[in-house]
């Protein structure tokens, strides 16, 4: 669904001011919309994620670990697809709550797409260059957005989200360096970094993140870790047309209204991520590569 379709949606949860300044910023933070309830049962599934971690000793397609990990004392970048690994995660990455926080900002009818969990470990979890999104999981239209939900609360140096207002309306930057790695990050000297918004909020707020939005995020040296739940949701009739980084049964899956007949096209190209087809290693491994 194209923007000018969204804006004439009545929001479901939002403010009507809120999806307007999702629609011209390309991203807003709806504070403290999950409840407590859900946030402690989330929590102990992470809980029993970190518990089960401890007998990984390398990064797999379930685990990314931090620098320092170990039996005694776990340390983890990323989750990769947490609703295939305990149910809590698709039971709320598919209920009411985030299928229409979804709706609110890509139309009526939502699919879901992927999901990760993102810890940003206490004294030293790993910072996110500026990128944008799309690039690794393009779509046939932009409405595609990630619902980012605190499960702690997140303040300024732990690392939160970063964000460059507008960025969604200007160009796609390329994610490749000049010899053609794929790093997925954009030099600070391209950006207006005078448009940055810090996205820092109380436990169970949740940013709603267009597809196309410049963000990053800076290293976490604080004493507390950061754990954001990112799921990633499109317009059913907004198509994948490469292979999906981090595959689940449940990807494509309608959350909300109904599967499309038609699909979306935007007519402004994207560019197109390496083939992923034989596994995926997340963005830290193209990052730490200097860019040429
Ligand atoms: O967790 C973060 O701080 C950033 C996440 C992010 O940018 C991403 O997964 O694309």
């Amino acid at each position: 669904m194209l923007d000018d379709q969204i804006r004439l949606e009545k929001p479901l949860l939002i403010t009507s001011g809120q999806k307007e300044e999702y629609l011209e910023d390309g991203a807003v933070l709806i504070e403290s919309i999950v409840s407590e309830t859900w946030l402690k049962k989330i929590r102990r599934a992470s809980d029993e994620i970190i518990e089960r971690s401890r007998k990984i000793e390398e990064s797999n397609s379930q685990y990314i670990l931090e620098e320092g990990h170990s039996k005694n004392s776990p340390r983890l970048k990323r989750l990769s697809s947490p609703v295939d690994h305990h149910s809590t995660f698709w039971d709320f990455i598919s209920n009411e709550i985030s299928s229409q926080l979804a709706a609110d900002v890509v139309g009526p009818n939502v699919k879901y797409h992927h999901s990760k969990l993102n810890y940003k470990w206490a004294n030293g979890g790993t910072k996110f260059d500026w990128h944008q999104d799309i690039q690794s999981w393009p779509h046939t239209d932009y409405s595609p957005v990630t619902l980012a939900l605190f499960l702690n609360d997140c303040t300024s140096n732990q690392g939160p989200l970063l964000t460059i207002k507008g960025s969604h309306r200007g160009p796609l930057f390329s994610m490749y360096d000049k010899n053609e790695n794929w790093v997925l990050s954009i030099p600070e000297a391209e950006l207006d970094l005078s448009l940055t918004k810090k996205h820092t909020g109380p436990a169970g707020s949740v940013l709603l993140l267009n597809c196309r939005t410049i963000h990053s995020s800076e290293p976490n040296n604080s004493n507390q870790s950061r754990p954001m739940l990112l799921s990633v949701y499109s317009s059913a009739d907004s198509i994948p047309y490469t292979h999906n980084p981090i595959p689940s049964p449940y990807a494509g899956t309608i959350v909300q209204g109904k599967s499309a007949t038609w699909a979306s096209h935007d007519p402004r190209p994207c560019q197109l991520p390496p083939d992923w087809s034989t596994g995926y290693v997340g963005p830290w491994v193209h990052q730490d590569k200097e860019r040429q």
